[in-house]
């Protein structure tokens, strides 16, 4: 259970567009959460408090706030979500993770921004 892709860099401001595709045998969803740097245990924490919450699958396991920058929704297997977005403005090492509670463990990387 990881991402095939750990790591990639972008140009500040640049546009990104990334395929996520659940191509995972076991049949259980997962999504893609871009945080700010140094979020990404805030995030996961979070997203696993909302395991206990009623809404928290409805929500995605998005966690509110700002901490999230862009994120998909929770994606099927065989199915995908095409994400668009500008990468920051400012330079640094943004994580991103799978906010499914008990993925971003292993689901996780680092888009840096340069
Ligand atoms: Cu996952």
């Amino acid at each position: 259970m990881e991402y095939d892709t750990k790591a990639f860099n972008v140009k500040v401001g640049q546009k990104v567009k990334i395929t996520f595709e659940n191509a995972h045998p076991i049949p259980q969803p997962h999504n893609i959460v871009f945080g700010k740097p140094g979020m990404k245990d805030k995030i996961m924490m979070s997203a696993m408090q909302m395991a206990a919450a009623p809404d928290g699958m409805a929500k995605g396991y998005i966690p509110e706030g700002t901490d999230v920058l862009f994120h998909t929704k929770l994606i099927q297997p065989t199915q995908k979500e095409v994400l668009e977005f500008d990468a920051p403005a400012e330079p640094g090492l943004y994580p991103y993770l799978c906010t499914f509670p008990g993925h971003g463990m292993l689901m996780n990387g680092i888009m840096t921004v340069e």
